[in-house]
């Protein structure tokens, strides 16, 4: 009886070692798995930011990566869950390829007088329009241009604040913001926002 339990013990334990096991050797066993007899492979596949690449592995492996830490592209619109080292912006819904939502950041801007304000900055995940709050005023931005991780918008404010000025955006590795406001000969306002 000792040896049957002694076997069933060995048996459970193989199985929670290949279980959590690393998602590399996983990977692999995926590989084969998705291959038919005819070695057509499954369609049902998602990317996962892995060790800094991007890989596209079968669904039945998301949860041993996700136990590693690795970031997952579910709805297939080139967004990860979190943040990771594939891609610059996180996926704010993750579930609809359509809908990726918004993005807040906050923290100080210095203007050219050296006044400090609070700023509040929500952003689309695509970074094709957002709103900054100025603590005195909303300012409405419209994606002009981009080149690389800097975005330039034109601003529309309410009350309070100079309209027509130009913000610019440069997204960092870490996830901050560089943020500027040129409004010309009515000086700058710029500070570095980290993510909410
Ligand atoms: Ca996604
Ligand atoms: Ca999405």
């Amino acid at each position: 009886m000792k040896n049957y339990v002694l076997v069933l013990l060995c048996v459970l334990l193989a199985f929670a070692c290949e279980k959590e096991g690393d998602p590399d050797q996983i990977n692999e066993k995926q590989q084969l798995q998705q291959k038919d007899p005819n070695g057509t492979e499954k369609a049902s596949k998602v990317d996962v930011c892995h060790k800094g690449h991007i890989i596209n592995v079968s669904v039945n492996a998301i949860r041993a990566h996700r136990t590693h830490g690795d970031a997952i592209d579910l709805d297939g619109d080139g967004y990860f869950d979190k943040e990771n080292t594939c891609s610059s912006f996180i996926d704010c819904d993750d579930n609809n390829p359509d809908v990726q939502g918004t993005r807040d950041w906050a923290g100080e801007g210095i203007d050219t007088s050296g006044n400090v304000y609070n700023l509040t900055l929500n952003m689309a995940c695509d970074f094709s329009v957002g709103t900054v709050d100025y603590e005195y005023c909303i300012g409405s931005l419209t994606l002009v241009s981009q080149v690389g991780n800097v975005y330039t918008y034109s601003e529309t404010v309410t009350a309070g604040c100079v309209n027509n000025c130009t913000v610019t955006l440069e997204v960092l590795g870490n996830g901050s913001l560089n943020f500027t406001e040129d409004c010309g000969g009515a000086g700058t306002l710029s500070g570095n926002l980290p993510p909410i």
